[in-house]
């Protein structure tokens, strides 16, 4: 292996919002020249909550569509569907004869979902959810994990089942590290700036990459922020300072070019050019995206050239985790 690896990935359930375009494809966007990368489409992730399944298809092809057309090249990074490399499912079954059931029941992810829906009848694949995505990063022996700030304590179990195994084992795993971005690492709600952008909340609380230029320009315009009028970077005015992080991420400027260019100006100026500047943003992406989804055959050659360089990486890692555990091959 010459460069160090980098493994994310993203899950085809309901939207791809601006919170996971921010916190983590731009970052891969940019780790793809200094890491030999592998971004995956985690269907299996995705399962965990139930997926109609005409819907869990389109939005595995939409999620393949959005990496491409947001930057993600074929030729240098792989892009592949979970399901079809069988190997992430029986290392997380190895990884679950380590796992503990105190360490899962600690993770916020579980606690949050399971208490939105009916907790007896969670799934117990909700429950295992950080086990299978420690067993995607660790078959790759991943050292890099680009992830938005929710994920930090899912890649923190990875290091610990892999430190887990190699102690009882022998050395088998690379023990990866999170890579949390200084800025968007935590884009919020547009209704309620004190919870992060999810796809499970209302629409009207995320901007969906596919929105149109009319409902990015209203969700915006709705947008919570406070009775002030600065517009200054102010962590403590949450609204305020979530839709100025997104304005620094699409534009690039510094929090100081950004100030000087608003003062004077009121929050509707501020959010008028906002609502633009995400328009312009991803219109581009938006294009892209529609010729994808309009070329299935193509998407389904890439996942399948993905899906092939993968298992060769995934399988020699499981093989020599099934050879340490004492399995007769
Ligand atoms: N609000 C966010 N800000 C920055 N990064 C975010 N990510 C998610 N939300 C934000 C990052 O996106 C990547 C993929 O996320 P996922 O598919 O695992 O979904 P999630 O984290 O469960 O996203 P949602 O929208 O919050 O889904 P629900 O509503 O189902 O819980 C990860 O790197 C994540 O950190």
């Amino acid at each position: 292996m010459t460069k160090q690896r980098a493994f994310s990935g993203i899950q085809p359930s309901g939207v791809i919002h601006l919170g996971n375009y921010l916190g983590a494809i731009l970052p891969w966007v940019r780790i793809q020249n200094k890491y030999e990368s592998i971004f995956c489409v985690v269907d299996l992730h995705a399962i965990t909550i139930p997926q109609d399944p005409k819907e869990l298809t389109e939005s595995t092809y939409l999620t393949t569509a959005i990496y491409l057309a947001s930057g993600i090249d074929p030729k240098k990074s792989i892009i592949f569907v979970q399901s079809q490399v069988p190997a992430h499912a029986e290392l997380a079954w190895l990884l679950n004869t380590i796992a503990h059931m105190g360490e899962l029941s600690r993770m916020t992810q579980f606690k949050d979902k399971s208490q939105k829906g009916n907790a007896e009848n969670t799934s117990v694949g909700l429950f295992d959810y950080p086990v299978l995505m420690a067993s995607d990063i660790l078959l790759y022996q991943a050292g890099i994990v680009p992830v938005g700030e929710d994920q930090k304590q899912h890649v923190e179990l990875a290091r610990n089942l892999a430190e887990r195994f190699n102690n009882r084992f022998g050395k088998t795993f690379i023990i990866p590290n999170p890579v949390i971005g200084k800025t968007g690492a935590r884009i919020m709600s547009l209704d309620n700036p004190s919870r992060k952008m999810s796809k499970s909340d209302s629409a009207g609380s995320y901007i969906a990459l596919t929105d149109s230029p009319e409902i990015i320009r209203k969700k915006i315009m709705r947008a919570v922020t406070d009775s002030g009028s600065t517009i200054k970077f102010d962590p403590k005015r949450e609204g305020l300072f979530n839709l100025l992080t997104i304005y620094q991420m699409l534009s690039g400027k510094t929090e100081s070019q950004i100030e000087k260019h608003f003062a004077g100006k009121g929050y509707g100026d501020f959010k008028k050019e906002l609502a633009e500047l995400v328009v312009t943003s991803l219109a581009p992406i938006q294009k892209k995206i529609d010729y994808y989804m309009k070329n299935r055959r193509l998407l389904d050659r890439i996942l399948k050239t993905g899906a092939t360089k993968a298992s060769r990486i995934a399988n020699s890692t499981l093989t020599e985790a099934k050879k340490k555990i004492g399995f007769v091959s």
